[in-house]
């Protein structure tokens, strides 16, 4: 089973939406195997954003994620990482469609709620950033045939 890292941000956290997204990723038929409410330190901010390191938005987006409490979690299901991304939304929420998380509740790029792991390896690097082995729960939903052929 694929499992990819999703993160609410801070403001999604500020704004209450904590419970709108793991009822979403539920309802979906997707399962949590991590969970945690965390203040994120500069550096591990910094290490998952180091792909933008050289980008203008950086330096804001590290401070916006350090500024208050995040919302941590893995799931678990068939393609997660493409599917979250399509429940996510595109990143500037002004286009990404409503029906989305970010095309329903967001107005601005530096401001879009939530992080979904863009790819299976990313998703991968970023579990074992964010979570310690022991963190993660391997168990199986008694709904699973009605979930999968
Ligand atoms: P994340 O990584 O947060 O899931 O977002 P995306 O995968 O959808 O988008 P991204 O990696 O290109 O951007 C990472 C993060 O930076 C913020 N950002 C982005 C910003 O504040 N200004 C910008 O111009 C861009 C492109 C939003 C998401």
């Amino acid at each position: 089973m694929e499992r990819t890292f999703i993160m609410v941000k801070p403001d999604g956290v500020q704004r209450n939406l904590i419970g709108e997204v793991i009822s979403r990723f539920e309802k979906k038929g997707f399962t949590l195997v991590g969970l945690k409410l965390l203040s994120v330190s500069r550096e591990l901010a910094e290490k998952h954003y180091e792909v933008h390191k050289e980008r203008p938005f950086f330096k804001g987006l590290v401070e916006f994620i350090i500024s208050a409490p995040v919302t941590a979690m893995v799931w678990e299901g068939n393609d997660v990482v493409v599917s979250a991304r399509k429940m996510i939304g595109a990143t500037n929420p002004i286009t990404a469609e409503p029906g989305t998380i970010r095309g329903d509740y967001g107005v601005n790029i530096g401001r879009n709620l939530i992080h979904g792991s863009d790819a299976v390896e990313t998703a991968e690097k970023e579990i074992a950033l964010w979570f310690s082995d022991s963190e993660l729960v391997s168990w199986q939903q008694t709904i699973t045939p009605w979930l999968y052929e």
